[in-house]
């Protein structure tokens, strides 16, 4: 897969057309998902290796995507370790159930990745349902953003009781945070194992911290993470959302590629981050709600502002919307490919 699209952009080498994936792509916006969800429950789902290897190749086969992300969650290895994960059937929101304790940090010390054997089986059979036709993405959540799960339960606007903790305790934030990146680290490692050749590392509530304390309580544990895992042999694509304040940093604490979402203008994000570094995203899921023209109108105004500069990949700012019109998935993924890349 050394020269797929996706690939060769987190090298940042030329491609003969932008490689465009979502995340999201498979989930309740397609009825082939609200199939198999029908009378099971999501974490069912996510235990079942064939079902997980169904779903992560669909996108790939139904819209011609440039990647299949592993079906799973961020959460799945938290729940593995004894946390009571919860999906709100109506709205889709998650939630942990019972308040953070002391004894979770020794639910998360005593995390095996045997307990989620399942991601790494599903990785495998999706391998061979693809035969070589699109990169599998693996993924985590980064250890912030799962402490914002663990310590909110339900993530709140302000963040507030994770933000307390991490600033009236910072022996017990660091503890957290560490064992949080062993999980993190070893579920990762078995998904590169299993055939992931790129990660995605979810921080997508870091944006919610200023560049102080982002650079403080979190940005230290990065550098030593990122580096760790690019030791497996893959590639990194670190994201975040309202992330403006905190690119630079984001970029300094490692990656491939850094993911940003749509508040931010895609071409000053890139100065920020460098162009020593990839770019993802930035097109606001809700777009994928309107017409053609309008999509395709949005689609080459980021097309346009990144200018060609190899490295970048073509993404929503975060996850597709369960009201997306699947069709709109398809015109879109066609508009990327059909955009001329000059001098591939
Ligand atoms: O059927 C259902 O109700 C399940 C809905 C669902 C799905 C399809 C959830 C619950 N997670 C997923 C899959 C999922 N989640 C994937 C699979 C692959 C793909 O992208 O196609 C991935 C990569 C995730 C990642 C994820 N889960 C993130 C990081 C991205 C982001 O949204 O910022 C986060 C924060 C989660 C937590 C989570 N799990 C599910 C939901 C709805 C959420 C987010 C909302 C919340 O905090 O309540």
């Amino acid at each position: 897969m050394d020269n797929a699209r996706l690939i060769r952009a987190c090298r940042r080498e030329k491609v003969d057309r932008i490689p465009v994936w979502f995340m999201r792509q498979t989930g309740r916006y397609m009825p082939e998902y609200r199939e198999i969800r029908r009378g099971r429950s999501f974490t069912e789902i996510c235990r079942d290796p064939e079902l997980v290897a169904e779903l992560t190749v669909l996108p790939v086969e139904k819209f011609n995507v440039d990647a299949a992300i592993i079906f799973s969650d961020i959460l799945t290895p938290l729940e593995a370790c004894g946390f009571k994960v919860a999906i709100d059937d109506l709205g889709g929101g998650v939630r942990i159930e019972q308040a953070y304790s002391e004894r979770d940090m020794e639910k998360l010390k005593n995390y095996s990745p045997e307990s989620t054997h399942f991601v790494y089986e599903g990785i495998k059979l999706a391998r061979k349902l693809l035969g070589g036709k699109a990169p599998i993405i693996g993924f985590a959540g980064a250890p912030f953003t799962l402490a914002c799960y663990i310590v909110e339960g339900r993530i709140s606007r302000g963040l507030a009781r994770v933000k307390k903790m991490m600033y009236c305790d910072v022996e017990k934030w660091n503890e957290l945070m560490d064992s949080l990146a062993f999980v993190v680290f070893n579920h990762v490692k078995e998904q590169v194992r299993a055939g992931a050749e790129v990660i995605q590392l979810f921080d997508s509530w870091a944006g919610h911290l200023s560049p102080a304390d982002y650079e403080y309580y979190v940005m230290p544990l990065m550098r030593r993470l990122i580096p760790e895992i690019k030791k497996l042999g893959c590639y990194i694509i670190y994201f975040s959302t309202c992330s403006s304040g905190i690119l630079r940093l984001m970029s300094l604490a490692g990656g491939d590629v850094i993911g940003v979402d749509w508040r931010v203008d895609i071409a000053e994000a890139w100065s920020l981050i460098g162009y020593d570094k990839g770019i993802q995203g930035n097109l606001d899921p809700a777009v994928l709600l309107s017409c053609r023209e309008t999509i395709e109108r949005a689609a080459r105004k980021i097309l346009e502002k990144v200018g060609r500069k190899p490295g970048f990949i073509f993404n929503l700012g975060h996850g597709i919307l369960p009201e997306t019109p699947p069709h709109n998935v398809k015109l879109l993924v066609d508009y990327v490919h059909s955009y001329e890349v000059d001098g591939a």
